[in-house]
């Protein structure tokens, strides 16, 4: 059996993929970690938890050998709005922790690393419409520089150390357990908790700003399917493009306003509409479709029902 080491566990899509995989390889062997001990507790009622900073290799590579770990996903990252905040942090924790991932890996002769990259990588000179796989990489943000490092340093360890590292380049995810901390594509969660909450919202980008989405049920579908993928069926490694949806601000609201009429949204653009600026409208997975069968379920009313009814019940119950 598989022994896996999650890494920023307690993060929007850390919370939800450590419960995945251990109903799929069993809690004892999925190893949740983040540098929050708070935040590890409910990942830690349930399994194994560790307190971890990704920058430190010595407890890194201690966590590994205790549980004889041969897996690792790091979900550890400074996003990109924070990065533009603070750009020697998000170099520190996403470029010296991927290393160190990357190290521990090889040294351990681990089976797989899987590291995730971004739409982040590309940037205002990169085709915006249908992105393709191949493409200009010239990000104008530090975590999307952090992003496009990591891509090639993945594919490096894979040529150089026949390391199996994969990687996915992440839309933007919307979900509704953990909420996501210091993206660009925030907005498009934070309306949802608005909606419910004072039926309006004032979105931090303009409304004809399009970017490609994910729902969470995807988003672990994309990623275990990549991690459970034949390496040999894999012609590219650490920067697949998934797509799911692509949609403006207003066409978002606009989904949220046939579930709740009243809904109203204005616009105060902020730092955020200039980075969410150089990111495409949509990309073209047809890679990830080809090598490992990637394929969609949600769109976006099928989400915005889903999403309204499961943030409903919370605010029911008192818990926001
Ligand atoms: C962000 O907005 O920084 C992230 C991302 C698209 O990688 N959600």
């Amino acid at each position: 059996m598989k022994k896996i080491l999650v890494i920023g566990s307690a993060g929007q899509i850390g919370s939800e993929l450590v419960l995945e995989l251990r109903k799929r390889y069993g809690a004892e062997n999925v190893v949740a970690t983040d540098l929050c001990p708070n935040a590890g507790k409910k990942l830690a009622e349930n399994g194994l938890f560790e307190v971890l900073n990704v920058c430190n290799r010595e407890d890194l590579k201690a966590i590994c050998e205790k549980y004889e770990i041969d897996h690792i996903i790091n979900m550890a990252a400074i996003l990109s709005a924070v990065g533009e905040k603070k750009p020697m942090l998000a170099w520190d924790v996403n470029m010296n922790g991927l290393i160190n991932v990357l190290e521990i890996a090889r040294e351990m002769e681990m089976k797989q690393v899987l590291i995730p990259s971004s739409i982040a990588a590309f940037g205002p000179e990169t085709p915006a419409d249908f992105t393709p796989q191949e493409t200009i990489l010239r990000p104008t943000t530090m975590y999307g520089v952090t992003k496009v490092a990591g891509e090639l340093l993945g594919d490096y360890y894979v040529r150089r150390f026949g390391l199996d590292v994969r990687g996915l380049r992440y839309p933007g995810i919307i979900s509704n357990e953990t909420l996501p901390g210091g993206g660009t594509t925030d907005y498009a969660v934070e309306i949802y908790y608005e909606a419910i909450k004072n039926k309006k919202y004032t979105c931090f980008v303009k409304e004809d700003t399009q970017l490609p989405m994910m729902y969470m049920p995807d988003c672990l579908k994309a990623t275990l399917d990549l991690f459970e993928a034949d390496f040999d069926n894999l012609k590219h490694h650490s920067d697949f493009n998934v797509g799911s949806m692509s949609f403006t601000v207003k066409e978002l609201a606009d989904s949220i306003k046939k579930y709740i009429p009243e809904f109203e949204i204005d616009y105060a653009p902020d730092y955020r509409q200039d980075i969410a600026d150089t990111w495409p409208n949509s990309v073209d997975d047809s890679c990830a479709r080809m090598e490992w069968g990637w394929e969609p379920s949600f769109d976006l009313d099928a989400m915005t029902k889903d999403m309204l009814e499961a943030i409903q019940k919370k605010y029911d119950k008192g818990l926001i």
